[in-house]
């Protein structure tokens, strides 16, 4: 436990990612234990303050740098709270420990989360969003969270690579073959029988457990099919986050600029038009090489970074490692890539649909 006075702290360095949910839940528990911080926006490749973390921590944020602490770095969400609880919990906690419920069920409810709903609902949204609107995904490689508007050249350009980037690195194309959808139903399926009829997932407390759904969840209201099934769970999520979330919570950028968009697709008929039109010319001209990509990029055998040999003690994660090393390693992956965001990405929406109006209208 730390015992400097909170209002003494130093800020804590708050690595992230501005419209990640692994991100916002960190961010909602430094709002919890009222702790100063300063969020710097991260993407593990380009933060250069990430070089004086320890080489074997894990380098996707959320991350957390205490210099209260000799400047621990730590990362992975659930252990980022479990080390703020330790360290700053001594007036509130997040893990509430009595006979019924203890410490150690509510951190494993939160890995099994971490390792499911979290990484599920984030390919779903992705795949959303490079449908609609890939070049909300510009962001990615320009970085620039005021631009509040993406419907520019130079962001559909950068969005393609972007998407590219998404696409292979949570394997976006994969979501059908990988069981996403069906495995996202049987996790709310769950949660929903979690929640039923009680305040509170743990000990009729707002724990860790209530703050990791809430934050988690968050990606799926994209999915309408989804949101509209599981409002249940999405207005449970809804009283948490207003009871129990300091600070006003608003959308995400990349969630802004997709309801934007949506609302602009209703009143604008000609751009889908002109839209189809130059799909239709691109899919012609393009479809007769299908035999160059079709090899490559569907190998089921991936490498993921960071993965967890022990689910009770560490989340898993789905990041994938991208070779793109050479000139040549970046032309092969952008070109297959490329392919895929053409052919593949409308195929696996299509299925996503398709999914979503048959479990609207199975019990109804
Ligand atoms: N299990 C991790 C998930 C972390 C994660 O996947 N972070 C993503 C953002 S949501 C990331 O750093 N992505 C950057 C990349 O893949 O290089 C946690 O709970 O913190």
């Amino acid at each position: 436990m730390n015992c400097i006075a909170k209002e003494q702290l130093k800020p804590i360095n708050f690595y992230q990612i501005p419209f990640s949910h692994f991100c916002d839940k960190v961010r909602w528990t430094l709002d919890f234990y009222s702790l100063p911080y300063e969020s710097i926006n991260s993407s593990s490749r380009r933060t250069s303050a990430l070089k004086n973390a320890p080489s074997n921590l894990q380098k996707l944020v959320p991350i957390i740098e205490d210099p209260n602490n000799e400047s621990t770095f730590i990362s992975d969400s659930t252990p980022i709270l479990l080390y703020l609880d330790n360290h700053y919990g001594d007036k509130k906690t997040l893990f509430h420990t009595n006979m019924i419920a203890k410490n150690d069920v509510i951190v494993q409810y939160c890995l099994k989360l971490d390792s499911k709903l979290g990484l599920y609902a984030r390919r779903l949204a992705y795949l959303h969003v490079i449908s609609e609107k890939s070049a909300i995904l510009s962001i990615f490689i320009d970085g620039n969270y005021n631009k509040t508007t993406r419907d520019d050249w130079s962001s559909y350009f950068l969005g393609l690579m972007g998407s590219c980037i998404a696409i292979a690195r949570l394997g976006i194309h994969q979501i059908r073959e990988e069981y996403i959808f069906d495995k996202t139903i049987c996790i709310l399926e769950e949660i929903q029988q979690n929640i039923h009829g009680k305040q509170y997932l743990f000990n009729d407390q707002f724990t860790a457990a209530d703050l990791t759904l809430t934050a988690l969840i968050q990606p799926l209201r994209i999915v309408p099919a989804l949101f509209i099934k599981y409002k249940n769970i999405f207005e449970y999520c809804d009283r948490i986050r207003e009871q129990h979330d300091p600070k006003e919570f608003e959308d995400s950028y990349a969630e802004r600029l997709l309801k934007h968009h949506r609302q602009k697709r209703k009143s604008s008929q000609y751009q889908s038009i002109f839209r189809n039109i130059i799909w239709y010319i691109f899919y012609i001209v393009f479809y007769p090489f299908k035999f160059l990509f079709i090899t490559t990029g569907t190998q089921t055998n991936h490498l993921y970074q960071y993965p967890s040999t022990n689910l009770t003690e560490k989340a898993h994660n789905d990041n994938r490692i991208l070779k793109l090393t050479s000139l040549v390693n970046k032309t092969i992956f952008f070109s297959t890539y490329l392919w895929h965001f053409c052919f593949t990405i409308p195929k696996q929406m299509e299925f996503v649909n398709e999914e979503g109006n048959r479990i609207l209208h199975r019990h109804s």
